[in-house]
């Protein structure tokens, strides 16, 4: 289904009876978690706002207030970098002292960087660009709504429409001077999925150097620390930030010394999926015809970097250690980033599917409901309870359901979301959960978690 059709799915957006309850307990974790213009990811384990939850939040907040929505994507652009950088946490100088670490004074950017924003501190990394997404969703949402909606959600794109193109650009440019079509991350942060499988060989090979003393706090949120990365993993996720302290936060710098540079395909795919949003978005607000003509080349070069990193033995695609010149072949739901970048033929749709189906994923036997692992049970990296090594991520969830649904699986799609509702019924709205058991993990209350619900409400669907 092209995206046009679920915009069309989306205004008889038909509530299911048997799901009737998630509504208004996923608008009652959104609303506990919001302050101001924008929303905590978590009540208390994170405190301050990040980038990619907060676009999922925007997402699923368009359904239910559309000035929240448009609110919460303003709010994190204030932390825009003069790059284009989007950061990936912008702090709160409200939050709580010793809630979280590292904190503003750990990356100390607006003093090491003059690329950094005026009167608000953040980190020096950035996140997946699922922004252009919700912002075409705000705008799809607004649609038959009434005029006055639909000229504020006009408004609110034409103002938003230079920051998301330089977002891109940065990414495009900065982040592949290749001209791969891939995006290059500094720090398993920027992935998104910190402790993955992904980047144990990459940080394995790194030797860590002296990291200032520190105290982390996220283990006072949980209920057993074996949720969380591990202390080791941390030491290395410090050291690294160190690293890119030393080089100022200057791409160049970075990009000639620096041990950790991978080329994302999970990231990189979001990227196609957000350029096709951006598109839109340009044509909404009458932009030049030559952004319009770089978008599309973006997406062209993004498709054919993601093909490139197509192992036709695991049926996935692998990111590349840029460093090793190597592929890293450790089988998790990134592989599944062609899906998300779209444009597929139907051989390698099938060969995605397949995957998706077998032992390695949502096929597996054991499953409590059949929806991906974050890493396969297969990988010898594998861990049911840690994090990014093998629970199951509702938000992850929701790319493959979106992805299914564009990609015309409408019955793999119609699946993906009644599992993870049914989950949600049964679990909450923890932040990932056992796979085997079902059981709730990481933080309660997790705001991408009921976002991305109330978008799989909207969208409908026959339970
Ligand atoms: C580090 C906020 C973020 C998500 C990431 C998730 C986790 C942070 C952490 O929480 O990362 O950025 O402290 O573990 O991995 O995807 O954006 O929900």
């Amino acid at each position: 289904m092209r995206e046009e059709e679920l915009e069309g799915s989306l205004s008889d957006a038909v509530g299911s009876r048997r799901f009737d309850g998630v509504n208004p307990q996923a608008t009652g974790v959104l609303r506990r978690n919001g302050l101001k213009a924008w929303t905590k990811p978590a009540p208390s384990l994170y405190p301050h706002q990040w980038s990619w939850d907060s676009a999922f939040i925007a997402l699923g907040l368009a359904h239910v207030d559309n000035r929240r929505a448009t609110d919460e994507m303003e709010s994190l652009f204030r932390g825009q970098w003069s790059t284009g950088k989007v950061p990936h946490i912008v702090f709160d100088p409200e939050a709580p002292p010793k809630s979280y670490f590292p904190d503003a004074e750990r990356w100390n950017s607006s003093a090491l960087s003059d690329d950094a924003p005026e009167g608000r501190r953040t980190s020096g990394l950035c996140q997946p660009p699922v922004h252009a997404i919700a912002v075409r969703r705000i705008w799809q949402t607004s649609r038959g709504k009434g005029e006055e909606r639909v000229a504020r959600a006009r408004t609110f794109l034409e103002g938003n429409y230079r920051r998301l193109f330089s977002w891109h650009r940065y990414l495009a440019t900065a982040r592949d001077p290749e001209g791969s079509g891939l995006v290059t991350i500094y720090h398993p942060w920027e992935s998104g999925t910190d402790n993955s499988p992904r980047w144990d060989a990459v940080l394995e090979r790194i030797s860590v150097g002296e990291v200032p003393s520190y105290t982390r706090y996220d283990l006072q949120h949980v209920s057993d620390p074996s949720h969380r990365p591990t202390d080791s993993e941390y030491d290395r996720f410090l050291w690294l930030l160190e690293l890119l302290k030393r080089a100022r936060y200057d791409e160049a710098d970075i990009y000639e010394r620096h041990p950790f540079l991978v080329k994302d395909v999970l990231f990189s795919a979001i990227l196609v999926a957000a350029n096709e949003a951006l598109l839109e978005i340009s044509e909404v607000v009458d932009a030049p015809e030559e952004d319009r003509a770089l978008i599309e080349a973006w997406i062209v070069r993004g498709r054919g970097g993601l093909e490139e990193q197509w192992d036709p033995n695991l049926g996935l695609c692998l990111d590349r250690d840029v460093l090793a010149g190597e592929s890293v072949a450790v089988r998790t739901i990134a592989g599944f980033a062609p899906l998300i970048g779209g444009g597929l033929d139907r051989h390698r749709l099938d060969d995605l599917l397949g995957t998706l189906d077998s032992q390695d994923f949502a096929g597996n036997t054991d499953l409590r409901y059949p929806l991906p692992p974050s890493t396969s049970p297969e990988e010898p990296g594998f861990h049911p309870r840690s994090y990014w090594r093998g629970p199951v991520w509702p938000v992850a969830n929701w790319l493959l359901w979106w992805s299914l649904l564009r990609a015309g699986e409408s019955a793999r799609a119609q699946s993906m979301r009644r599992e993870t509702l049914e989950e949600l019924s049964e679990g909450g709205f923890a932040e990932y959960f056992e796979p085997f058991t079902g059981e709730p993990l990481g933080s309660v209350e997790q705001s991408w978690t009921a976002a991305i619900a109330l978008d799989m409400l909207a969208i409908g669907g026959a339970d």
